[in-house]
C-alpha cells in the first residue's frame, strides 16, 4: 500500500511534478512499493532554479550569525525527529534501524551544526606585497548550488552537501537519489519549520538521466557536488565542463585493509568486520580488498569468519538486526554477479556467497545477500578491481610490505584504505606511500568534520570537509591595495 506521497520542495512550497508524473518509490526489505517519488524533469529543475535565483539576493546578505542561527534550529529539529528520520531511512533503504539511529542521523545533524557554527570562525588571508600593496581575500558564495546524491547514506551525505553550501549563503538545488527519497523530503518539512526563506533549499526528485542531467545542464548553476558512481560521475564532469562549472566529484572507491602480523588481532578482526560489511558493504569507504600478512593468513581468516558469522541478518526494522537489505534488485543482481565471476577467477567462496534462508514472511521477496567472503583469486582479477559495492569481500595473503603498498596502489580507485599494524613506523611509512584520499591506522569511519575528505585516480576530484568545502562553495577575491 502507497503510504505517502512525497513531493518537490520549491520556493518553500511542496509541490507536484509538473509532469503529473511518479515513480514507485519500493521498501528493500519486502521489494514491494511503499511510497511514491515526484518523476521530475527540466521545467521543475527550472521552477527551481527560478526560486534559487530570487532567494540568493536576500540570502547571501545575510550575515553569518543569522544564517548560524537558522542551521543550527534545523539540526536541533533533526535531533527532535531522530526516531522517525531513522525509521524513514531504514524503510527505504534497507538499512539497520540501529545504524541509522547511531549513525546516518545523528550525522545529519552534526553537519549541520558543524558548519553553521564554522561560518562564525572564519579568517582570510593577507599578503603584504614589499613596499608595492597590500592584498586580502575575500569570499563570496558563488551562487547556485547543484548537489546530487545516492542512495547508500541518502540524509548524512546530502547534509554534508547542503549545509555547507547554504551555510556561506549559497543557494541550492538539490536532488537525492530517485531510490532513497524519504528523509531529504522529511528534511524539507524541517526547513520550513526552522525558518529557512523560501527558496534557499530546493528539492527535486526524479531520476538521474532526467533531473540529475537538467541540475548539471543548467547554465545559472554554477557549482556541482556529486556524490555517486565513477562512470555518472563522469557524465557529470563532461556535462559541467563547457559550462566552466565548479565540480566536486566523490566517487567509487575499492579500498585495502592492510593487516601486519604486528596488529592486534582482535581489533584488527573487528574493525576489518566493520569495515568490511556495515550498511552491506555499502559505503563508498568499506574496506573491499583485504590484505593480511601471510603468517598470520589463516588464522586471521577463521577469526574473521567466525565474527562475520555471528553478524545478525534480518529485518531492517528488528532492533537486533546488524545487516539488513541490499537497495535495489539492480544492485542485488549486481552482487550476484561478482560473486559468480569471483568463482570463474578462480575464487573460493569461505562464507556466504547466496541469499540468506527465509527471514520472515513479511522480508520474503525482500533483497537479502549473506556476508561474503572470497580467498585464494588473484589480485589483478577483475573482482579485486571493480567496484562491487556489496557485502562482499577478498582476503589476500602477502608477504612484504613493499608487495602490499603494490596490491593496495595497483587498482584505479584511491578513495581510502586501512592500515593495522603496531608499529609506528611502520604505519607513517605506509600511509605516506598508499595512493588513497584517507588513511585509516587501527581503526575505520573514524570521520572529524574538519579534516579534508575525497578521492585520488578515479575515485574523484576535489575535497570537501572543513575549510575545504567552505572554499569550494565560495569564491575567492583578491583586494589589492597600492601602498
Ligand atoms: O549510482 P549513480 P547508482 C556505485 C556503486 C553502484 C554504482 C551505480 O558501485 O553499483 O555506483 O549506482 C544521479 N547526471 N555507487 O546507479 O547512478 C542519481 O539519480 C546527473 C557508489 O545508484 O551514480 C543519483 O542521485 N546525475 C557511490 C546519483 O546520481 C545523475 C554511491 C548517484 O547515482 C545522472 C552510490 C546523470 N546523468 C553508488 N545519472 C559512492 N561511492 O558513494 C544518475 N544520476
Amino acid at each position: 500500500m502507497q503510504t505517502k506521497l512525497e513531493r518537490n520542495y520549491i520556493d518553500g512550497q511542496f509541490v507536484e511534478p509538473v509532469s503529473g508524473n511518479y515513480l514507485d518509490n519500493i521498501e528493500p526489505a519486502t521489494g514491494r512499493p511503499y511510497s511514491v517519488v515526484p518523476d521530475s524533469d527540466a521545467r521543475d529543475v527550472d521552477l527551481a532554479v527560478a526560486a534559487a535565483e530570487k532567494a540568493f539576493v536576500g540570502w547571501s546578505r545575510k550575515p553569518a550569525t543569522e544564517r548560524s542561527a537558522i542551521l543550527l534550529r534545523i539540526a536541533d529539529l533533526i535531533e527532535r525527529d531522530l526516531e522517525k528520520l531513522a525509521r524513514a531511512e531504514s524503510i527505504d533503504t534497507g538499512k539497520p534501524l540501529s545504524l541509522a539511529r547511531t549513525l546516518d542521523i545523528p550525522r545529519a545533524a552534526s553537519n549541520f551544526r558543524f558548519f553553521a557554527t564554522a561560518i562564525l570562525h572564519t579568517e582570510s588571508e593577507a599578503h603584504i606585497t614589499d613596499n608595492v600593496a597590500f592584498n586580502y581575500t575575500l569570499r563570496h558564495p558563488r551562487g547556485i548550488a547543484g548537489l546530487i546524491s545516492p542512495w547508500n547514506l541518502p540524509i548524512y551525505l546530502l547534509s554534508w552537501k547542503i549545509a555547507p553550501a547554504i551555510a556561506v549563503g549559497n543557494t541550492a538545488i538539490a536532488k537525492p537519489s530517485e531510490l532513497t527519497p524519504m528523509t531529504a523530503f522529511l528534511l524539507c518539512q524541517i526547513c520550513g519549520e526552522a525558518g529557512l526563506p523560501d527558496g534557499v533549499l530546493n528539492m527535486v526528485h526524479g531520476t538521474g538521466p532526467n533531473v540529475g542531467a537538467a541540475i548539471t545542464a543548467h547554465p545559472k548553476i554554477n557549482t556541482i557536488s556529486f556524490t555517486g558512481g565513477t562512470a555518472t560521475g563522469r557524465k557529470v564532469a563532461e556535462a559541467s565542463a563547457p559550462l566552466f562549472k565548479k565540480v566536486s566529484l566523490e566517487l567509487g572507491g575499492k579500498n585495502p585493509n592492510i593487516i601486519f602480523a604486528d596488529a592486534d588481532l582482535d581489533v584488527a578482526v573487528a574493525g576489518s568486520v566493520r569495515s568490511s560489511f556495515a550498511n552491506q558493504g555499502q559505503i563508498c569507504l568499506c574496506g573491499s580488498r583485504i590484505f593480511v600478512e601471510r603468517s598470520i593468513y589463516k588464522g586471521f581468516i577463521k577469526s574473521f569468519i567466525d565474527n562475520t558469522s555471528k553478524l545478525k541478518l534480518g529485518d531492517p526494522l528488528d532492533e537486533k538486526t546488524e545487516q539488513g537489505a541490499i537497495v535495489s534488485q539492480p544492485q542485488l543482481d549486481k552482487v550476484k554477479f561478482y560473486v559468480d565471476l569471483a568463482q570463474k577467477e578462480g575464487g573460493r567462496i569461505a562464507l556466504g556467497g547466496k541469499p540468506p534462508p527465509s527471514i520472515s514472511e513479511r522480508c520474503r521477496d525482500g533483497y537479502f545477500f549473506s556476508p561474503t567472503v572470497i580467498v585464494d583469486l588473484p589480485v589483478s582479477c577483475r573482482t579485486n578491481r571493480e567496484e562491487i559495492f556489496g557485502p562482499v569481500v577478498t582476503i589476500t595473503p602477502f608477504d612484504s610490505e613493499e608487495e602490499v603498498i603494490g596490491y593496495a596502489n595497483d587498482c584505479d580507485y584511491g578513495l581510502a584504505s586501512s592500515i593495522w599494524t603496531q608499529n609506528l613506523r611502520r604505519a607513517h611509512r605506509v600511509a605516506e606511500k598508499i595512493h588513497t584520499g584517507t588513511v585509516w591506522v587501527n581503526c575505520w569511519l573514524v570521520r572529524d568534520l574538519r579534516v579534508p575528505f575525497g578521492g585520488m585516480k578515479q575515485s574523484g576530484v576535489g575535497r570537501e570537509g572543513g575549510i575545504e568545502a567552505l572554499h569550494f562553495f565560495t569564491e575567492a577575491k583578491n583586494v589589492c591595495l597600492a601602498r
